[in-house]
């Protein structure tokens, strides 16, 4: 049963690729939070807010850029206050989905567990982020704490 009140706004939280392995692999870089802990502390979050989260995550491109679409007419609806979004590698590569929150006029806040600056080279261009409303990187997982908030102050 949807217990969700339909006055409620929701906050869609996307993680890309990989994002499901968090805290199986890597700890030195990403931590041993696992993916589903990151997604019960978005909810809690974005309730403490008077949101709910929609947490998703998926290994491919186009089920990422599906979801942005579909978030852009949620937030023209004015069900969505915006996407907090770990594109993961596609943050460096994609372009499709940097012409899919340009087309779709979401607000997006790019997020990224670890410092990418701090990282390989090829890791310090983000595609994502001239069409963000905003960037947090290297503060962990509490990143996705500071981008929900910042999506609920933005949409008032
Ligand atoms: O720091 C981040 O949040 C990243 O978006 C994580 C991506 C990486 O490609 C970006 O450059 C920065 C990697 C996703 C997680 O990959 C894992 C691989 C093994 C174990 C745990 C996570």
């Amino acid at each position: 049963m949807d217990r969700k009140d339909p006055m409620t706004r929701t906050v869609l939280v996307l993680n890309g690729p990989n994002l499901n392995l968090l805290g199986q692999r890597e700890p030195a870089v990403y931590g041993s939070t696992t993916l589903a802990d990151v997604e019960a502390l978005c909810r809690h979050s974005a309730q403490a807010l008077g949101l709910s989260a929609d947490c998703r995550q998926s290994n491919h491109e186009g089920v990422l850029i599906d979801a942005i679409h579909e978030a852009g007419r949620e937030h023209a609806a004015g069900r969505l206050v915006g996407v907090v979004f770990n594109a993961g590698a596609y943050t460096h590569t994609s372009v499709a989905l940097h012409d899919a929150i340009k087309g779709s006029a979401v607000p997006v806040v790019e997020v990224h567990i670890s410092n990418v600056h701090a990282r390989e080279p090829f890791r310090h261009h983000s595609y994502l982020s001239p069409a963000a409303a905003g960037v947090i990187v290297g503060l962990g997982i509490d990143g996705y704490r500071l981008a929900i908030d910042a999506l609920a102050r933005r949409a008032g």
